[in-house]
């Protein structure tokens, strides 16, 4: 028998039981759930996901984006031939994580994806290829190997393949984040076919892309996102060789032993490129072995070169070429590479860095 002191109350007996039963009912009834019987899921101990990790093949990806450009066209209404990769612990959303979206869009040969704007960022990470043009606020800005394009909310966009071969990129946004917390408008932009001609560099990229410098009028105004919407492979790779190779003078710079890293920045703050999402590039010297440990940031990675082995939670995944692995809140993450081995990636980090959320354990 359980009595309250106060009441008297015998909590076992039949009668009891029955007026419990009844409460709940009728709690229910109104939408009031006590907190006692659902503490654990509410608020557990640390993060308990449904996202899962999981790994999606290249091969496996980039025939079935190719089939959808054969049956599918790209225009006005759909927009994009982009093919969201969807989490096994998030059935009936296309989401990779509770905050991320990373789909494969594909390009055919001289097709246009219409110009529309969105409160969603968004940004391109091109895994091979080349011959498409973004355009966004009227500024085209080339894609190539390599390269991580930026497209910050609310910037008209369009993208315009102008060779006679096929591209397929990754694409990253914020829309999942954007969904749950009801911050999504959409405008369709202007109907214009662009002339083909692209000029070498973007203005934004003629502007800002010049190392340590910054325009005299822009200066001291930090802007949410970055103003530079691309990043090119060509100074990736050198930022990452320089810290191999300093590391092996004994000069510091490295995250780890044979393990380089840059962030993609925002020149006007040396902040997050993109405000909801942080970008980075990771480079593994052969035999490296990098215990990446938790984090609660939810994080994307897509294998851009070489060979190795992504340990999630213990399970290990061969990783290869176009790889995209996903790592939920509070996955332990450990990275191994049988060749040089370099990974783009992407995290919902800069969202619950700001809001003073972000753990972290080794
Ligand atoms: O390229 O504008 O994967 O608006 C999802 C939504 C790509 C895009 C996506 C988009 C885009
Ligand atoms: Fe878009």
């Amino acid at each position: 028998m359980t009595v309250t002191p106060a009441t008297g109350v015998d909590f076992d007996s039949p009668e009891h039981q029955e007026r419990l039963a009844d409460l709940y009912r009728d709690f229910d009834a109104v939408g009031m759930t006590p907190l006692w019987r659902t503490r654990e899921g509410l608020m557990p101990f640390s993060p308990e996901p449904r996202a899962v990790p999981h790994l999606w093949r290249w091969t496996e990806l980039h025939p079935l984006a190719a089939r959808s450009a054969d049956l599918v066209p790209v225009g006005r209404g759909g927009e994009r031939r982009a093919i969201g990769l969807g989490n096994p612990g998030l059935p009936g959303d296309p989401y990779a994580t509770p905050t991320l979206w990373a789909a494969i869009q594909y390009l055919a040969p001289r097709e246009n994806a219409p110009e529309h704007r969105h409160s969603q960022s968004a940004f391109r990470f091109v895994l091979e290829g080349e011959g498409v043009w973004t355009v966004v606020d009227g500024d085209p800005v080339a894609m190539r190997r390599g390269d991580l394009l930026l497209t910050p909310g609310w910037r008209f966009h369009g993208h315009q393949n102008v060779s006679d071969a096929p591209m397929a990129w990754l694409d990253g946004l914020d829309i999942p984040f954007v969904a749950t917390t009801d911050q999504g408008f959409f405008e369709f932009g202007p109907e214009r076919v662009r002339d083909a001609s692209t000029p070498d560099r973007s203005r934004g990229e003629r502007l800002w892309a010049h190392p340590g410098l910054v325009p005299v009028s822009a200066a001291g105004q930090p802007q949410p996102s970055s103003p530079l919407m691309a990043y090119r492979w060509a100074h990736t790779d050198a930022a990452l060789a320089a810290q191999l190779e300093l590391a092996d003078e004994g000069h510091p710079g490295v995250l780890g032993p044979g393990h380089a890293a840059v962030r993609f920045t925002n020149p006007t703050s040396g902040g997050d490129a993109l405000t909801t999402m942080r970008t980075e590039m990771h480079r593994l010297r052969a035999g490296v072995r990098a215990d990446r440990g938790r984090t609660t940031a939810s994080s994307v990675w897509q294998v851009f070169d070489g060979t190795g082995t992504v340990v999630l939670n213990g399970a290990a995944h061969p990783l290869s070429h176009g790889d995209v692995f996903v790592a939920p809140s509070w996955t332990e993450v450990s990275l191994r590479a049988d060749t040089d081995l370099d990974l783009f990636t992407f995290s919902d980090a800069p969202i619950v860095e700001r809001l003073h959320l972000l753990r972290t354990a080794t």
